[in-house]
């Protein structure tokens, strides 16, 4: 039988036959095409993914009664709360781990980024800074910094290899971005780049959607489809191969972003953890991130979109949220972890819905972009592997440190480019002026470092290359910055030479 007359027997079976409905109207090399996509679909499942999406989306409107606590406080730690020597005993042993090379470093990056609006891969995005820098240029000088902290501080040269997942949508411009940007400095064999599976739309009646006549509407399957994806690509031999053991698993979008950690790490690998996740305090009940915390006694995140508005608004007896441990998609994992999740228990994973308008061709193969909600798109949660864990952890970092989404496009009151940037300028003022610096504005007049609504911070810009979390900054003291104000290389060298 050939492969066409296969997959027309696997969708007829499957109850899917529309999909082929304009086959004879396509040319020959769109059918080539077309076919190669449909081979590639897991015809098997296809069956029960259309009917399981269809009836999970009948059902979404039952909310669950969840039986919610929150993570008790000895399997956490916090910056605000913990002292100082605890935190610098974390933080040492996550850079003796760094210089073993024993830590690696994984981005989510297959989204779609369709609240931010833009058509390319968000790490791509430029967020205003006045050095121009993307996304993923300030990861990158992290990385690089980072590794040379542990280096000075071990007297040895280590790695930290960068896993990139992508999907269809991300992997062909995320690798040329970076070839073309020299891999921002960093060794291109370590910077690994795989892609995660695609997945059908469905339509609210069991059907795939056509989203041309040669094209099935597809998206990818979530970031929790990294399981699957580390098997599918061979990531977890790879970490084994260069020993990685520890891996710091984090979302594309948050400008703070402290990439492997060392606090993070040092604190899971003392507490013998095998996964753990970092939050902030939620800002408000309503704010877009899952709530860490345990549902029957296992570690688990709530997402925002499912969790019943009374378990957001709950306050404890002060006024706090009970829920206020909102996770910022920053991820630790032992790899013998990540083995044992991929291997035995993925098939186990919950499947999410979202309802989304998909773009479709109608019975006549008019294409229709719906102004209402016609498709179901199903989703894992890179999180849902917490409930595996046998010694789950959660660290809360400082949110102005270490927390600020890009999300939304401009325009838009929170996780926007304009509310990111702020974010890195206030903390960059903050690292300046503890360094003994002064902001000035343009008359010569002293800035606070400190935001406000009103007064958005002074524009103070540090290159991660020359501080990774505000340490290395000593020459700035006494000095008078006028903003905006650049540290990079050559000013940091013109200021380390200058008189004050
Ligand atoms: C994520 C978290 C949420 C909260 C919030 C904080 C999940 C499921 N939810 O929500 O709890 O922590 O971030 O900012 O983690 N991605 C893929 N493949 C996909 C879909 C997404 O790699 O198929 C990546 C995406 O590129 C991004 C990350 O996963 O880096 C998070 O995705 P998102 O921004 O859509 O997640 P969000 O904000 O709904």
């Amino acid at each position: 039988m050939s492969s066409f007359q296969l997959v027309k027997q696997s969708l007829e079976g499957a109850g899917q036959d529309h999909v082929l409905q304009f086959w004879l109207e396509l040319s020959e090399e769109d059918r080539d095409v077309f076919l190669q996509e449909l081979v590639k679909l897991d015809l098997k499942g296809l069956k029960d993914h259309c009917e399981g999406a269809a009836k999970a989306a009948a059902s979404k409107s039952s909310i669950l009664d969840l039986d919610m606590d929150p993570v008790p406080p000895e399997f956490m730690g916090s910056v605000r709360k913990s002292d100082t020597k605890s935190l610098t005993a974390w933080e040492d042993e996550g850079f003796l781990q760094i210089s073993k090379n024993r830590v690696g470093t994984l981005l989510l990056a297959g989204g779609q980024g369709t609240r931010l609006g833009v058509q390319y891969p968000k790490g791509m995005y430029k967020v205003g800074l006045p050095s121009g820098k993307t996304l993923y240029q300030i990861q990158a000088e992290r990385l690089c910094k980072v590794q040379e902290l542990a280096d000075s501080k071990h007297g040895s040269k280590c790695t930290i290899p960068w896993y990139i997942m992508t999907s269809e949508f991300t992997l062909a411009p995320t690798g040329k971005f970076f070839e073309e940007n020299n891999y921002f400095g960093l060794e291109s064999s370590d910077v690994i780049m795989f892609e995660q599976r695609m997945i059908p739309a469905v339509s609210f009646d069991g059907k795939v959607i056509l989203q041309g006549k040669g094209k099935i509407a597809m998206a990818p399957d979530g970031n929790g489809g990294l399981y699957q994806a580390l098997l599918d690509n061979n990531v977890l031999v790879d970490m084994k191969n260069r020993g990685v053991e520890y891996l710091h698993v984090y979302c594309v979008d948050n400008i703070l972003v402290k990439m492997a950690d060392p606090v993070f790490i040092g604190f899971c690998v003392t507490k013998g953890a095998d996964c753990g996740a970092k939050v902030v305090e939620k800002s408000h009940p309503a704010e877009p991130v899952g709530v860490v915390c345990r549902v029957q006694g296992v570690p688990q995140v709530v997402e925002y979109s499912e969790i019943p508005l009374e378990m957001a608004e709950l306050r404890g007896p002060g006024g706090e949220l009970v829920y206020s441990a909102g996770n910022i998609c920053n991820h630790f994992f032992t790899r013998t972890f990540l083995q044992d999740v991929s291997e035995k228990f993925q098939d186990q994973l919950k499947q999410h819905i979202a309802i989304k308008k998909v773009p479709f061709v109608d019975a006549h193969g008019n294409e229709v972009r719906p102004s209402q909600p016609n498709g179901i798109k199903m989703e894992k949660f890179v999180f849902d592997v917490f409930p595996f864990s046998r010694n789950f952890v959660m660290f809360e970092a400082v949110r102005e440190d270490e927390f600020s989404p890009l999300k939304n496009a401009d325009g838009a009151s929170t996780d926007s480019p304009t509310t990111a940037r702020n974010s890195l300028f206030a903390q960059h003022g903050r690292w300046a002026t503890s360094a003994g610096a002064m902001l000035l504005d343009h008359h010569g007049n002293q800035i606070p470092p400190s935001a406000s609504d009103d007064c958005p911070p002074a524009q103070c810009e540090i290159s991660p290359l020359l501080s990774y979390f505000g340490e290395g900054l000593e020459f700035l003291k006494g000095r008078r910055l006028v903003t905006p104000f650049i540290l990079d290389e050559n000013t940091a060298e013109s200021l380390r030479t200058q008189q004050h």
